[in-house]
């Protein structure tokens, strides 16, 4: 049930006492050995003595995105390469991509995040875990593999691609948990559906997904697509990849693994810590890494924190779902839109997560469209009242997000599919 009890069902005291000993640590590490670290410290005239405990984290400095561009690639390392023993990196979709490196200590201590993720979700050492993230220099696939091989469990490094092998392979080698992100369980859900493949035909008992954020409503349709129940995990590579958070048998909120990522939520504009409960911008730093020892990492993502101990028994702080990330949320004519509430929106009126938003510029002012594929069912018996639902949802859309859109419903089988993270979003205003 648990994959280090000692440490996921610790007390608040002795999380404490682990949290301030190694920030102590980490502190030092940033500040002898990252250029970059010293000067902030410097002027701001904090020496690694001012942290004693894990509540002077207040007291250092933000790092963003930037900086580790600026520094591209290895300018923030604390380590040279005789301790390296891997370096990742994050695709970038914009700008330079981020490059991240891990010594063999920090190694395992990713795994153990991404162990930790498997067994919450019921994995065993009998299991089959299928690994469809992309293998590469994306985090996703080798956190799931080496999570997988520190649980004992049985690793099928499938990687992503070819949908008919995936399912396949999932019938033949009797895989039992699926890793992937959201969008492909889904795509292999209706794969399997056109295959004419019950979802009772498949082995699988559970699914581990993330790299994206994903609604509830599309929770409970990947667990009816493919007959599983389905867990969130959450993790970026600035940090160390997945498993930097993940779900439980509650399926409620990602317990952080905050005895290496510690967690704290700001107001963006006035940088503020926010009190549990209270929506913010995730920050994380990373007190358990020796090649990569970010401080006070702003994520961009919008989440909030929850301190309650949890029925599955662990009491690790729990981060609920991220809305989405500050710089995904569209503003449309002055009003904040995040593309999880259209997800919302379009899954609550029964359509299938099949959509993109195309948002453009028409004399000054911006236009959000919202293309929703129809199911093949919906195509042949309601053909005749596209235009009604097309309006029924616009009109739910309105009041939900403030801020008209033109819905369009289009053919089955017209909207690009991904097999690793979506692209939900077409901004024509930035091109
Ligand atoms: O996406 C690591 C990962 C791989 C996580 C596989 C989970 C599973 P990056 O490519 O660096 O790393 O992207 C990190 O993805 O800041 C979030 O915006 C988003 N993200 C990751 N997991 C979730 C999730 C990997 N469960 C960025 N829910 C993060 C919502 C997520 N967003």
């Amino acid at each position: 049930m648990y994959y280090q009890p000692e440490i996921e069902t610790a007390s608040p005291e002795k999380m404490r006492e682990i949290q301030s000993e190694r920030l102590q640590k980490m502190v030092r590490n940033c500040y002898n050995n990252v250029p970059f670290y010293k000067k902030k410290f410097d002027e701001m005239g904090l020496k690694p003595e001012d942290i004693a405990s894990i509540d002077d984290i207040v007291k250092l400095p933000f790092t963003v995105k930037q900086d580790l561009r600026d520094n591209y690639p290895y300018g923030l390392f604390a380590v040279g390469r005789d301790k390296l023993v891997r370096i990742h990196a994050s695709s970038g979709t914009t700008g330079k991509q981020t490059v991240v490196g891990y010594t063999k200590e920090d190694m395992l201590h990713w795994s153990e995040g991404a162990a930790r993720a498997i067994v919450a979700a019921g994995g065993t050492a009998n299991d089959f875990i299928h690994v469809s993230y992309g293998y590469g220099l994306f985090t996703g696939g080798l956190g799931l593999h080496y999570g997988a091989e520190l649980v004992g469990a049985i690793n099928i490094p499938v990687s992503s691609g070819n949908t008919p092998r995936q399912l396949q392979i999932m019938q033949d080698f009797e895989s039992d948990i699926l890793c992937c992100t959201p969008s492909y369980a889904m795509y292999l859900g209706e794969s399997l559906r056109e295959m004419g493949i019950s979802p009772d035909a498949i082995p699988l008992r559970a699914g581990i997904f993330g790299a994206e954020a994903w609604s509830e409503n599309m929770r409970l349709e990947i667990e009816k697509a493919l007959g599983i129940k389905a867990y969130d995990i959450y993790g970026l590579s600035e940090i160390a990849g997945p498993g930097v958070s993940y779900e439980c048998s509650e399926q409620n909120g990602m317990h952080v693994c905050e005895d290496y990522f510690y967690p704290e939520i700001i107001d963006p504009d006035t940088l503020e810590v926010l009190p549990d409960g209270e929506y913010g911008e995730l920050v994380f730093t990373c007190i358990g890494k020796e090649a990569l020892p970010l401080v006070r990492y702003r994520t961009r993502d919008i989440s909030y924190l929850v301190r309650e101990k949890c029925a599955c028994g662990r009491t690790l702080v729990k981060m609920m779902k991220p809305r989405g990330r500050s710089d995904d949320m569209l503003i449309i004519r002055g009003v904040n839109v995040f593309p999880s509430q259209v997800e919302h929106v379009i899954l609550s009126l029964g359509m299938e997560p099949n959509y993109q938003i195309i948002v453009e510029r028409e004399n000054n002012l911006d236009t959000m469209t919202v293309c929703i594929e129809m199911s093949e069912k919906f195509f042949s018996d309601e053909i005749s009242q596209i235009a009604a639902v097309e309006k029924k949802i616009s009109s739910a859309m309105l009041s939900t997000l403030g801020v008209g859109s033109k819905v369009k419903l289009v053919e089955p089988h017209t909207l690009p599919r991904s097999e690793g993270k979506a692209v939900r979003v077409v901004d024509k205003r930035r091109i």
